[in-house]
């Protein structure tokens, strides 16, 4: 059977900006959960929502604590006889330091806890108008002096392409376990721009993700949609404390810059999918990404 298609992508060698056939962006109500009437209207048209404080000081504390715990369990494990990494710690080339501890739901009670929170899980539930599960879960560091940039993307055209995800009904959370400020790579958006579907030029490589994990070259916007998006919609630094955090949808425009200065930049994202929306096959690639980037399916 064929299925239609609505973002096709990679496909082409031509470019394309596409209508997001999916309307609308929120699908709860302020009474469904902790996010006020005008947080929701600022998400559908914006597509995104600061939280000014989601943790208080001491949950600052043991989150970070937790983080240290879990980046001194991968130095440990990289250091073993012959023993490299699990496939979902990622680290850069040059000095080896981990870039992504994937799974941080299944490997930390804390975090699992964290994640079930009203103000995590329960908001996301609000946002998506259904129950949710999650599409994968990570601590996303960049190193002090050697972090890398993270080009242009949406999240969705990965997730579309890659893991089969048929509908913009996904939203990320990104939580500040350190300072982000404009100097060590805080995230970047283009605000609405997830009303519009860059279709990406190139072919899905095999195992296209251990690259891309580290530096994502396909999937990403050409050069004339990226200007136009930009001139359109501009630019805004999602710059906050630690504790601070932003819900980000899916298809809008993101990006982040490197961490060239000594103080380390680190984030808890948790990617969630309404259970309306299950991933079948990729739609642009011959096999389906690893667990731990897309395959959970049990509602939180
Ligand atoms: O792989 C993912 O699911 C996420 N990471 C990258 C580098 N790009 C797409 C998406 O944001």
């Amino acid at each position: 059977m064929t299925v239609h298609d609505m973002y096709p992508t990679r496909g082409s060698r031509e470019p394309a900006l596409l209508y997001r056939h999916d309307d609308p962006t929120v699908y709860g109500k302020p009474e469904d959960g902790m996010l006020t009437a005008e947080q929701l209207a600022h998400h559908e048209a914006a597509g995104y929502t600061d939280i000014e404080q989601l943790l208080n000081d001491a949950e600052v504390e043991k989150y970070a604590e937790e983080m240290d715990r879990l980046l001194q369990e991968t130095q440990k494990s990289a250091t073993s006889a012959d023993q490299g990494d699990d496939e979902h710690v990622v680290r850069e080339d040059e000095r080896q330091e981990v870039l992504s501890i994937f799974d941080v739901h299944r490997n930390s009670e804390l975090f699992a806890e964290l994640i079930s929170d009203e103000r995590v899980a329960g908001v996301a539930r609000q946002i998506l108008g259904s129950e949710v599960y999650i599409h994968h879960s990570r601590i996303s560091y960049k190193p002090g002096l050697v972090g890398t940039p993270f080009y242009w993307h949406s999240d969705f055209e990965t997730w579309h392409a890659e893991d089969g995800m048929p509908r913009m009904r996904a939203v990320t959370l990104s939580l500040a376990l350190t300072d982000n400020t404009e100097h060590n790579g805080s995230v970047m958006v283009m605000p609405g721009s997830h009303k519009v579907f860059v279709s990406c030029v190139g072919d899905t490589p095999d195992e296209h993700y251990k690259s891309a994990l580290q530096d994502q070259r396909i999937g990403t916007p050409d050069d004339v949609s990226l200007g136009m998006l930009a001139e359109k919609y501009g630019i805004q630094q999602l710059n906050g404390p630690a504790g601070s955090a932003t819900w980000i949808d899916c298809n809008l425009m993101r990006g982040t810059n490197g961490n060239i200065t000594p103080f380390a930049r680190a984030n808890l994202v948790v990617a969630f999918n309404s259970v309306e929306n299950e991933c079948g096959e990729p739609y642009r690639a011959d096999e389906a990404r690893p667990d731990f980037l897309a395959r959970d399916v049990e509602p939180i």
